[in-house]
Formats: C-alpha cells, structure tokens, sequence
C-alpha cells in the first residue's frame, strides 16, 4: 500500500485529494495544526477513529514552521510520496503578514524537502510542492505556460517563488523527484470564505433568501483563469505518476472577469444584474427576478465596492496554458465555469437555507460579512 503524507489537509485542496488518494488505495497522512476550534470540517467525513485496527487514515500535529515537527512525522510516516499544500494562502492577508508568509510557504518548503534529504529518503520520497500562478503576476505574456518568466507582485507570490525554486534546486542537485505544479486559481464549495468566488457565491445565497443584503467587493476588473478544485487535485496526483519529475501549469485556458462572475452568480438565482457607474461608484442592480423562490426588488442594489478590498500590487490578468498537461499527462478538466458556479452557488443555498430555519424560529443567525 502506498503512503502519501499531505501537508494543509484541512485545507480545500487538501480535503479533495485526501479523498482521491483514498479511493486510489493509499494510507494517508495529514498534518493539521493545533487550533482552539475544531479546524477539520472538510475532512471530518473521512475522518476514521484512531482507536480502531487498520485505518487508513491518520491525522498528525504540525506546522511549516517547526523543522524538527516536519522530520519526524516524515521519520515516523516514510512516505511515497509528499504533497506540500499548506500555506498561508490569501494573498490580500500576506500584505498584512508577509514574514509569517515567507517563513511557511517559502522556508516551509525547504523544511519538507530537507528533511526528505536529511532522512536518506530522496530516492524513495517524490515531492509535490503547490505552486501558483500568482508567480506570473505582472503580465509578461498570455497566455502563461511553464516557460513564461515570472513577475511575483505579493508577499505571498514572493514566497512562493522562493518554493518553486528552492524544488528545482533540490531536484537538480540531489537527483530528487521534487516537482512544482503550477495551478491556477481553482475554487469548489469547499473554498474558504474569503476568496472571491466563495464570497460571491455566499453572498449570492445569503441574498436571494433575504439574510442580507450586499456584497462589497474591490477589483472587479481582475481576470482569473478558474477550474474545479476537485480536476485540480487530479492533476497533482498525475504529475507525482510521471516517469520523469517535471513540472506542469494546470488550467482551463480560459480568463474570466470578476464582475463576470458575479453576474453567473446571481443567474443561478434567476437574478439579472446590471452594473452602474465606475471605479470605486459601481453598483450591480437587479433588473429582474425570473425565479418566484428568490424574488428580489427591481433596482435593489446588491453589489457595491469597497476600497479595503484592493490591493497595494494587483495581478490583473491570469489565463494560463495548459497544453503541456493536457498532451503529457492526458489531463482535461470535467467542469467548465458554468458548472463550478452552478457548483457553488447550489451548495451555499443548501447551507443558508439551514439558517433561514434557524432565524424563521426566532434564533438569530450571524452576519457573515468580510
Ligand atoms: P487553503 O487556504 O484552503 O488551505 C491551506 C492549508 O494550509 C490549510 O490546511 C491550513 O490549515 C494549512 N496551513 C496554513 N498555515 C500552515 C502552517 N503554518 N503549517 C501547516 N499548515 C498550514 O488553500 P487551498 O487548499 O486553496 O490551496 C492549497 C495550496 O495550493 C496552498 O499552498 C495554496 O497556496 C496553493 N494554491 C492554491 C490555489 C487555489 O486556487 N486554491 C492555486 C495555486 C496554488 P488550517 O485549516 O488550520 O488553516
Ligand atoms: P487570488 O484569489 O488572489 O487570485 O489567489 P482571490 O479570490 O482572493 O482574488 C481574486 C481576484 O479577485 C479580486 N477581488 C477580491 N478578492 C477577494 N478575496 N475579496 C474581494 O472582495 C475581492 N474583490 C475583488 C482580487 O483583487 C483578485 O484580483 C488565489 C489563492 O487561492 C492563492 O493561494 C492562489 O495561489 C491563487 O488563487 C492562484
């Protein structure tokens, strides 16, 4: 049986590909830090009770942060094969703490692949290290592949060159099959709450069952390029199966507006918007209400900006090419973005319709403004 260790386990990606490789056959290993509330709610439905015989299934405490943690879990564990998911992964929250930052998307790579090399596990250990297309930043060309030159323009993207490299490094001097996936944004109901397509796709919910009222929001010119998490997370499995270690970009090849976004948002409520006025006076306005469950007020404004949300560097247009896995790995995404925010949109009203319970019974259900 093949052992996989997963760092972010607890995370979006981490959840998904716990279950892939779970399906596959694999014993699997994550490492999930100390929090004063539970953290595991995306893996609780895999979680297997350590007390029983033969589970396949097993959670560690840890952090990037902490070398001698990451050493011995990977002593104890000896697995096949790695996947470095955790980060601190927002990129507006890495202007606020961008050592932090560093310290466990960069330095947290190296502790993973060092102590690989420490262990006299670089033959035996194939490395997967979560890169990003955040690495592109300030366009140099479109679309972007593995061999466009990179313009980081985040804390969080400077980290994370630092990680991209620091793998090619070890795979070049050491002979490691250490490899970089570079992904593009890709998003699921299981997104956290902060990013842009969950916020919208919440907001969307929350909305269209009167629990609140609108949504702020920053840069609605931004592009992004935006798959499936669950596609995605086939995607690292396959690179981790190659013969030879290389890295890869994973996108769909296609770029999306957030406004545009927004607009397939509320059209999985029947909701026509219509936006108005520029910069930080945008509105988006309901024009119609097509269907009776979610009826909204002609002219209600739903959308509106606010300038906390924008960012001191922004990266405005990411779509990325993905021939090279397409015609390697065979890779092809099964969601397009209709079916992502279909995706989305379904699971959030799914959850708020359990608040709408709660507050038609007088409890009172929180606000979940960000
Ligand atoms: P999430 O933010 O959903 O998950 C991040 C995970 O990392 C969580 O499990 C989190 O734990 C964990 N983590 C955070 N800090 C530490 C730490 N100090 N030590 C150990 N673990 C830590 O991210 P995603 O699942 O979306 O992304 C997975 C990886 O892929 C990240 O590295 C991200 O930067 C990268 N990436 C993501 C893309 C995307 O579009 N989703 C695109 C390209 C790259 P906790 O639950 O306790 O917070
Ligand atoms: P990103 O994702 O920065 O691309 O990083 P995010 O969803 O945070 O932002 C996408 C774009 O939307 C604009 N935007 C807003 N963003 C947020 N979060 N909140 C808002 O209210 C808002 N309004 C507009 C942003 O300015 C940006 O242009 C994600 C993360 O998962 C990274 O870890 C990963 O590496 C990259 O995707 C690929």
């Amino acid at each position: 049986m093949k052992k996989a260790l997963v760092t972010g386990i607890t995370g979006q990606d981490g959840a998904y590909l716990a279950e892939l490789l779970l399906s596959k056959g694999y014993e699997v290993h994550g490492i999930k830090r100390r929090t004063s509330l539970f953290n595991t709610q995306r893996i609780d439905h895999i979680y297997e009770d350590p007390h029983e015989k033969n589970i396949r299934f097993h959670l560690h405490y840890g952090d990037l942060s902490d070398s001698t943690n990451i050493i011995r879990i990977i002593q104890d564990v000896q697995p096949d094969e790695i996947y470095n998911l955790g980060a601190m992964s927002h990129v507006q929250v890495s202007f606020e703490e961008p050592e932090y930052t560093a310290n466990v998307d960069g330095i947290g790579t190296l502790r993973i692949l060092e102590a690989v090399r420490l262990l006299g596990l670089a033959k035996k250990t194939k490395i997967y290290q979560a890169s990003t297309s955040e690495l592109y930043g300030l366009v140099q060309e479109v679309p972007q592949s593995e061999t466009t030159p990179f313009y980081p323009r985040s804390p969080y993207a400077v980290a994370k060159l630092y990680g991209y490299w620091i793998t090619v490094n070890y795979r070049e001097a050491y002979d490691m099959f250490a490899v970089n996936g570079i992904l593009f944004n890709h998003e699921s109901p299981l997104r956290g709450e902060t990013f842009v397509t969950r916020k919208i796709t919440r907001a969307v919910a929350r909305i269209a069952l009167g629990l609140q009222d609108k949504v702020y929001l920053g840069n609605m010119d931004a592009q992004r390029d935006w798959g499936h998490a669950k596609d995605y997370v086939e995607a690292m499995w396959l690179i981790l199966q190659q013969e030879k270690a290389e890295d890869y970009v994973i996108a769909t090849g296609q770029t999306t507006r957030i406004r545009e976004f927004v607009r397939m948002a509320f059209a999985e409520v029947g909701v026509e918007l219509e936006f108005k006025g520029e910069g930080v006076d945008e509105k988006g306005v309901v024009v119609k209400s097509s269907n009776p469950e979610y009826q909204l007020a002609e002219g209600k404004e739903v959308v509106a900006i606010d300038e906390r949300y924008f960012r001191p560097t922004e990266v405005e247009l990411l779509i990325g090419d993905p021939t090279k896995s397409q015609t390697k790995l065979g890779w092809k995404p099964k969601y397009d973005l209709k079916a992502l925010v279909n995706d989305m949109v379904m699971a959030d009203l799914e959850l708020f319709k359990q608040d709408k319970l709660l507050e038609n019974s007088g409890h009172r259900v929180l606000n979940y403004f960000e």
